[in-house]
């Protein structure tokens, strides 16, 4: 089973995947807790140029993100699935096609088209959008990176993108509110897990 998480930053994704990792574990199912950017080795490095290094045109940001990903699929979560665990993945394709072609404004069906190639044909079973207002999940991080610090328009733009896709597809996705507390999530994807 292949589980993704996404919406704007700050919305909790991280910490409602450590607690449904929790629980699916004291259930004595096996599951792999993973993201993207950066897992693995190549991956962290490419979290650190993405993240904390220079501005880069969105060409190169794409690409980038993209390399992690096919190795993040091949070498990661293929594997893990073939072991039969559950992924869990903090973030995955649908962020490329929101933050580099809705709001970047890179060619949606090129970017489509390489995040198809990138995961070889890889779909999650079901996706989790946790959406709020940028302005709340902003206000709750910390230590902000090099993409946090973009205007609050650009996460406008991010949080519209994710529900635009949510909407279009409304068999995968499940669109919660994420100003509720982090069980709220927990529940919503233990009703959908158990129903399978
Ligand atoms: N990006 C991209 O452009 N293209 C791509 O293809 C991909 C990504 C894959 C990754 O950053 C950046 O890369 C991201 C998208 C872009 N850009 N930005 N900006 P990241 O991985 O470092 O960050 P993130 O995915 O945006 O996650 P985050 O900011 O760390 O947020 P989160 O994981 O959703 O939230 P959290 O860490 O669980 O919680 C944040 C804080 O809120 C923390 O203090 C919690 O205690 C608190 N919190 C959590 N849940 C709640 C609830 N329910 N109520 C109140 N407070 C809460």
């Amino acid at each position: 089973m292949f589980v993704t998480f996404e919406g704007p930053e700050g919305a909790g994704k991280t910490t409602a995947i450590a607690a449904i990792a929790h629980r699916l574990r004291e259930e004595g199912r096996e599951v792999l807790v993973t993201r993207e950017p950066g897992s693995g080795e190549f991956g962290a490095r490419i979290r650190e140029l993405l993240l904390h290094g220079e501005a880069m045109p969105p060409k190169s940001e794409l690409f980038l993100f993209l390399a992690d990903r096919a190795n993040h699929v091949e070498t990661i979560i293929r594997p893990a699935l073939a072991e039969g665990k559950i992924v869990l993945c903090d973030r995955h394709a649908d962020s490329t096609y929101v933050y580099q072609a809705i709001v970047r404004g890179l060619d949606p069906e090129f970017v489509a088209a390489a995040n198809r190639f990138a995961t070889s044909g890889l779909i999650p079973d079901a996706t989790f959008l946790l959406d709020l207002d940028p302005q709340i999940g902003l206000s709750r991080i910390q230590t902000k990176d090099r993409l946090d610090q973009e205007p609050l328009s650009f996460h406008q733009k991010v949080r519209a993108g994710f529900l635009s896709l949510a909407h279009a597809d409304p068999a995968r996705w499940h669109i919660l509110d994420a100003t509720q507390p982090t069980e709220s999530t927990v529940q919503s994807f233990f009703t959908w897990i158990d129903q399978k």
